[in-house]
């Protein structure tokens, strides 16, 4: 197989780990803390979690470690959408146990979760995860987005588990994939299987992220690869001076892509779903909004500008977040009719007898290509696939049909030309940036210390990120500490809670302080591609994001 020059150097590459890592890992010992528990809902997850509720925060100290060279088997499943560093998170946990005990062994689930119930499992040995080393992709054993969540499933775990005389499950994913982990070791503890499990943090969309997780792994690498692009895209409207370019960003719910861009890149216009969630504003008055901003920059002789649009915006409008809880609720509930619609006129026509009238109204109202996504099918959850509806399509026909109106009336006398861009997919498997490489390689290495703590429900945390590797702090919480209960379909369910942007946190006042500028003056700033190799204030930094937060403290 040919193999780039970068990917060659990558393999060299040696990620750095917190200092308590850099020494015989039989010279660690954990240090249990204070016992965990949830800000709410404290006795209703009590009494879900039985076993594994109100464990104590870990840490890790030296000393002699008599039981961690014990021979151990143990699992592996990336779960969910890819993110940069998923291959040196698996690198970090094989690299520590071989440490451990050069005879113990690690097995990769094909597949995401699917893999583990259809016992599909590859033995990871040095050979076959070396090429992985330091790349980004979950392709070593691929991921998938099959949920672990019922009774029957979990006894299949367990089987497949006890054959592969597996005592250790690492579960890579997001905030629902380790709700499901959670909930998954509290059933092998109840069944006194003698089986752990161990979650990590991933997801690009950095949601997943609370007092213990600073950030999700792969937000730090997909945001630099679209803030490279945006700047590129910036660098050429102005030079060209002839398009606006709206940019759809990645992130299904959040807008933490969409925030960390808009810092550092400096857009005219940047939309946070969240803000415009809590002032309810409509897409009618976003419409108005983004027009004016056009229209004054052409005023100025500016006939061009950038446009950032945060993939799950649609879902946040307060007029559109019904019409699509009410579409979903039906599509779930006449499933079986509606997969006998054939057409989108017949669909429509269907679904338009059957929401109410505001919605009704509100979808009519919307372009046919809309529509159409928005009767796409649902993911596994039930929800619409946000990913695939062109907000920033429909942007721009409504500020082009705003725009006209007001040519009509001599408002306007301006050119509106535009260009449109989805970044998602161009960042999820991008080469680590150092950050992840190092973040990712430490949160595996840690795993493996929380596998030997003969600890389970825990999910692996490495903090005090925006300092150089050597400070990073090494530990391990109880995953039903960052739990609350939430209505899912109908009953509530423990879950962890999404970290939205917080419109009171740094980073959003940061751009909410400086966005008029940007508006107007064209205020551009270029970030260029993620650099692996030269000084660390070019290499080693953290996101924006991560520094404000960081800041907070
Ligand atoms: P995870 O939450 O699983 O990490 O995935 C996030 C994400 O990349 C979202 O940003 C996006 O909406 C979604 O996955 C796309 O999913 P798919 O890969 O199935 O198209």
């Amino acid at each position: 197989m040919k193999i780039s020059p970068l990917q060659k150097a990558r393999y060299d590459y040696k990620p750095k780990l917190p200092t308590i890592f850099r020494q015989d890992i039989h010279s660690i010992i954990p240090v249990f803390g204070q016992k965990a528990e949830p800000e709410i809902h404290r006795e209703e997850l009590k009494n879900m979690f039985p076993n594994t509720y109100g464990k104590p925060v870990v840490g890790f100290t030296n000393g002699k470690n008599e039981s961690i060279s014990e021979k151990r088997n143990v699992g592996v499943i990336l779960s969910g959408g890819q993110a940069p560093g998923g291959h040196n998170v698996i690198a970090g946990l094989f690299d520590a146990l071989k440490n451990a005990n050069a005879d113990s062994k690690l097995f990769g689930f094909r597949g995401g979760p699917s893999g583990l119930l259809n016992n599909d499992a590859v033995e990871i040995t040095s050979e076959f995860l070396d090429p992985f080393r330091n790349t980004g992709g979950f392709d070593i054993i691929g991921s998938g987005r099959t949920k672990l969540e019922t009774e029957e499933q979990f006894a299949v775990c367990v089987d497949v588990c006890t054959t592969r005389e597996i005592t250790s499950l690492v579960v890579i994913g997001g905030d629902d994939s380790n709700t499901n982990a959670a909930v998954l070791a509290e059933y092998f503890s109840a069944k006194k299987s003698g089986i752990t499990v161990i979650g990590a943090p991933k997801t690009i969309d950095g949601d997943l992220k609370n007092e213990a997780i600073e950030i999700s792994f792969g937000f730090d690498t997909a945001t630099k690869t679209y803030a490279e692009l945006i700047g590129n895209i910036a660098r050429d409207a102005n030079s060209a001076k002839k398009y606006w370019h709206f940019i759809k960003l990645m992130g299904r719910s959040a807008s933490h892509i969409a925030l960390e861009c808009a810092l550092q890149t400096q857009p005219n216009i940047a939309l946070i779903s969240e803000e415009i969630e809590k002032n309810q504003t409509t897409l009618k008055e976003i419409v108005e909004d983004i027009t004016e901003t056009v229209a004054e920059r052409s005023r100025q002789g500016n006939d061009f500008g950038l446009v950032l649009v945060p993939e799950g915006l649609i879902e946040f409008i307060p007029e559109m977040k019904i019409l699509i809880a009410e579409l979903n609720d039906l599509m779930a509930d006449h499933t079986a009719h509606f997969i006998t619609l054939n057409t989108f006129e017949t669909q429509s026509e269907w679904i338009n007898a059957n929401l109410s009238m505001d919605s009704s109204y509100v979808f009519s109202s919307l372009p046919n290509n809309i529509q159409r996504q928005l009767l796409m099918d649902r993911d596994p959850h039930g929800n619409v696939q946000v990913s695939r509806i062109e907000t920033e399509k429909l942007l721009i026909e409504m500020v082009d049909n705003r725009l006209k109106e007001l040519k009509n009336v001599g408002k306007f006398d301006g050119r509106f030309s535009t260009q449109h861009h989805f970044f998602g997919y161009e960042g999820r498997c991008a080469f680590p940036s150092n950050f992840d490489a190092d973040y990712c390689y430490s949160l595996g290495y840690n795993a493996f210390m929380l596998i030997a703590s003969e600890i389970t429900g825990y999910i692996s945390s490495i903090s005090n990120l925006s300092s150089p590797a050597e400070e990073w702090k090494a530990g391990g919480i109880p995953v039903t500490m960052m739990m609350n209960l939430e209505q899912r379909h109908g009953s509530k369910k423990p879950v962890i809670r999404k970290a939205l942007v917080e419109l009171e946190g740094n980073p959003f006042k940061e751009f909410a302080e400086k966005r008029k500028i940007w508006a107007l003056e064209t205020s551009y700033t270029f970030p260029g591609a993620i650099q692996y190799y030269g000084p660390a204030e070019v290499c080693d930094q953290p996101t924006i994001t991560l520094s404000l937060e960081q800041k907070e403290k």
